[in-house]
């Protein structure tokens, strides 16, 4: 059964029910699930225990959803330190699926699912592909990366659920991808937009033009991209590229997507509680104001989040979104906390620099940033591609558009950093989650 949402010019799925709750309603059901939840964590998790006994509090104190903020928050290094079954509120009989994240050090951080806990999972995941317009009849390439990592086992079982047919190819093997694509008619695909960039340049490498192709959506994430690399990406393949956004410690993919009007990311707050707080202060702050992106799940059984700080910075838009969800939207994430570069003293986030390379014509979306030691100060060295036309032109239009993009970025960070055009080809190119930033740093 197909249904119309005419008038915001959005199909409306039944599936995605639970998006367009009454807000009373909505703001019911996730108070009475966060006191369920809050007492999960209090009975079976001793390090949730020894914060709330610390801070006097019981979960029989939540009266209203702005308790919330009395709540103790959960960081990364919980998880860490507690490595690696420590906050499991399920015993491991009733544990079906663990997965975790490499971390740039040390120890994985490890997750751990119920069989209703993969349930909710692949429900979430529905209903994200149902707000890019995808359902039966689809043709979707799982092209994130299968294993312990939550991209392709949580794209793989929702689009299942949604009664698409999958493609469970995995990352890598780009040519192997593009064949694929055009002989099984693939409709849509799930990567990062890092390797989707990968397989555009490699398609017309082989003399492929994706327009030709029934691929009609990307479901992106993984990682920031900006605006301006959609609009590469849609011009470049006339797909539509939409953002979904999740973590490991939360569920995986599938905590928020963009629906047809992309313009932020609808959070599925009915399983995902999200409020925004001062990174400083950790105060919350109305919706409308940037800060950082804290999380509560509340639904989840083997291991229940309580306000999980998550480093990603974003704002929880104020406006009601015109396709008639009533599930709020943050804005999409182009950083976080703990990827701020300090430059000659001035904050710089890499997301900032993608704004400024592409806004400018003659480059392909393909840099990364070299941080070096200049004496006691912090160097930076932007190194982008530029297209194999500029490249082959004169000596004087290349320098001509080192100048410009130097300037574009100055215009953004107000400094002025260094600036390297490099030949077609020469960044390496990524299957998962692109490497931005190399640190050359003397430690
Ligand atoms: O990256 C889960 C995922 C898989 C999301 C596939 C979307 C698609 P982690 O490896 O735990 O989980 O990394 C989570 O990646 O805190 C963000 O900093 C970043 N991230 C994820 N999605 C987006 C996005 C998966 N759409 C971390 N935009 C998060 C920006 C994103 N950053």
């Amino acid at each position: 059964m197909t249904e119309f949402w005419h008038d915001a010019g959005c199909a409306f799925h039944p599936v995605s029910a639970p998006d367009y709750l009454p807000v009373k309603q909505l703001r019911q059901l996730q108070l009475h699930r966060l006191r369920a939840i809050v007492q999960r964590a209090f009975d079976h998790v001793p390090l949730f225990r020894q914060r709330m006994d610390e801070s006097g509090l019981t979960p029989g104190g939540l009266e209203n959803l702005t308790d919330i903020a009395r709540l103790p928050f959960t960081v990364k290094t919980d998880l860490r330190d507690t490595y690696p079954f420590g906050l499991f509120a399920s015993p491991l009989s009733d544990v079906v699926r663990l997965h975790a994240s490499s971390g740039t050090t040390g120890k994985p951080i490890v997750v751990a699912y119920t069989k209703e806990d993969l349930s909710v999972w692949a429900s979430v995941m529905v209903r994200s592909f149902a707000a890019c317009d995808l359902g039966q009849g689809d043709i979707i390439q799982n092209a994130y990366g299968y294993g312990l990592f939550t991209g392709g086992l949580g794209a793989h079982y929702g689009a299942e659920a949604l009664g698409a047919t999958v493609i469970p190819i995995s990352g890598g093997n780009t040519d192997r991808q593009i064949m694929l694509m055009k002989d099984f008619g693939t409709t849509a695909i799930c990567c990062t937009p890092s390797y989707f960039l990968r397989i555009m340049e490699r398609s017309a490498e082989m003399g492929i033009d994706l327009h030709d192709l029934p691929l009609k959506a990307g479901v992106f994430g993984a990682e920031p991209w900006t605006e301006e690399m959609r609009k590469r990406i849609e011009q470049g393949s006339g797909i539509r590229a939409y953002d979904i956004y999740g973590l490991s410690e939360i569920i995986g993919p599938g905590v928020g997507n963009e629906c047809c009007e992309q313009n932020g990311l609808h959070i599925f707050e009915d399983h995902f509680y999200p409020e925004i707080v001062d990174p400083e202060t950790l105060e919350p702050v109305p919706d409308g104001q940037e800060g950082e992106l804290v999380l509560t799940t509340l639904s989840k059984q083997a291991m229940p989040m309580i306000r999980y700080r998550t480093r990603d910075i974003t704002l929880i838009h104020a406006e009601s979104c015109p396709c008639g969800r009533t599930i709020r939207r943050i804005r999409r994430i182009s950083r976080r906390s703990d990827d701020m570069l300090i430059v000659h003293g001035v904050n710089v986030f890499p997301s900032q620099i993608e704004e400024a390379l592409l806004m400018v014509e003659g480059t392909a979306p393909h840099y990364q940033i070299v941080l070096t030691t200049d004496g006691v100060m912090d160097s930076m060295e932007v190194h982008v591609e530029v297209t194999p036309e500029v490249f082959s032109d004169r000596v004087g239009a290349l320098e001509g558009l080192r100048r410009s993009l130097a300037a574009s970025i100055e215009k953004i960070i107000n400094i002025h950093v260094k600036l390297k055009l490099v030949e077609p080809n020469t960044i390496q190119r990524s299957e998962g989650k692109a490497k931005r930033v190399i640190d050359q740093r003397q430690k």
